[in-house]
């Protein structure tokens, strides 16, 4: 529905060799003034922008389901319903996202067939299953402590729409992180059994949490051209290194091992060292051999065929619509 009162994107193509309206977007992003829906912009900026954005949109949405499994099982009443509310809030921030998106363009249909025709990627971290009750703690600790490292600086993002989005998601991914750490607190101090299995949920999260970041630096595509328009403020290594460094101390506070014999504080660089991240285990999530992969596209292509009938039925309440309004004009004419 975003896309209805925006002017063409092919406008852009037609205007490629336009140095002029190159020049002055170049110096808007340098001068730090936000891009909005009807200005002009290269075709790259567009299309980057729609790739990065509408696979954000599909991460929160293909992210409710690890968690959303725990819903029925939560321990307590109080865990229930804040699980609840992020799973509710991650709906949220996948349409907030799909509206950001289609300012530019394309619409949420496209951008859903592209998701469930397997031609658009969302987080690699949705490929792991949740298999105890503190993974659910590892989630919001890490997965979301990780969003939260990476999208904060999304909010000073070039592109109006998609910066204005992730205040709000911002604001709501750190109620989430501080849920998951409340949970890892509470079983980290709890029975031996309890300290296990938020030992055991840490050390299968955090080398996928280390691989959301994207790949190194060297081999990221996008990083140097999403840096350079303000799209990206921070590379890949240095979100990553930011966050270890934010979440050791966490970890300790816990009294948790962090799953890495490598990691030590490095006084020189005043950061810590981790070892190696397994970038073919990221390679193999990414082509679609996750542990779960498999799960979540099914679970997806499930719900849309489930809700094919609301889609229907609000297609036929619109034109009915239309239909009188038009048929009430003809009558006032
Ligand atoms: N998973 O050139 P690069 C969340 C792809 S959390 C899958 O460095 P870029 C949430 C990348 O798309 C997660 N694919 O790319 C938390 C590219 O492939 P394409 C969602 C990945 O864009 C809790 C290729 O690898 N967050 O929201 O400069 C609960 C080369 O990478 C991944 C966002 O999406 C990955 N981990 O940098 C619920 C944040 N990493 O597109 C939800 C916004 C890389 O050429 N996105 N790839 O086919 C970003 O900040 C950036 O897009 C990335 C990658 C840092 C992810």
């Amino acid at each position: 529905m975003y896309t209805q009162a925006l002017n063409a994107p092919q406008s852009d193509e037609r205007h490629l060799e336009d140095a002029d309206k190159s020049a002055r977007f170049e110096a808007r992003v340098a001068n730090e003034q936000r891009i909005e829906p009807n200005d002009w912009m290269p075709a790259a900026y567009r299309k980057t922008l729609t790739r990065q954005i509408s696979q954000h949109a599909h991460s929160e949405i293909v992210g409710m389901l690890p968690e959303g499994n725990w819903i029925t099982r939560a321990p307590t009443l109080r865990r229930k319903a804040a699980l609840l509310a992020k799973v509710q809030d991650e709906c949220g921030h996948g349409l907030y996202l799909y509206a950001a998106a289609e300012t530019l363009g394309s619409s949420r249909e496209e951008l859903v067939d592209q998701l469930l025709g397997g031609k658009a990627k969302y987080s690699s971290i949705f490929n792991y299953p949740t298999l105890t009750w503190a993974d659910i703690g590892a989630i919001g600790w890490l997965v979301d402590g990780a969003a939260i490292m990476n999208q904060i600086p999304l909010c000073r993002c070039s592109y109006g729409p998609y910066a204005r989005a992730m205040i709000r998601v911002c604001k709501e991914e750190s109620f989430h992180q501080r849920q998951g750490y409340e949970i890892m607190v509470t079983l980290s101090r709890g029975t031996d059994e309890q300290k296990a299995m938020a030992q055991d949920a840490l050390n299968r999260w955090w080398w996928p949490c280390l691989m959301m970041f994207g790949p190194p630096d060297q081999q990221s595509q996008h990083g140097n051209q999403s840096t350079r328009w303000k799209i990206k403020r921070f590379s890949n290594d240095e979100l990553r290194q930011k966050f270890v460094d934010a979440t050791v101390p966490q970890a300790r506070y816990l009294g948790l091992t962090m799953p890495d014999p490598e990691l030590r504080f490095n006084d020189a660089t005043q950061h810590w060292d981790f070892g190696a991240i397994d970038w073919q285990e990221f390679a193999d999530v990414l082509a679609g051999f996750g542990p779960c992969n498999r799960d979540r596209m099914a679970a997806r292509r499930k719900a849309h065929d489930d809700g094919a009938w609301v889609r229907e039925a609000a297609q036929a309440y619109a034109d009915k619509e239309r239909a009188r309004r038009a048929a009430d004009n003809a009558v006032a004419a």
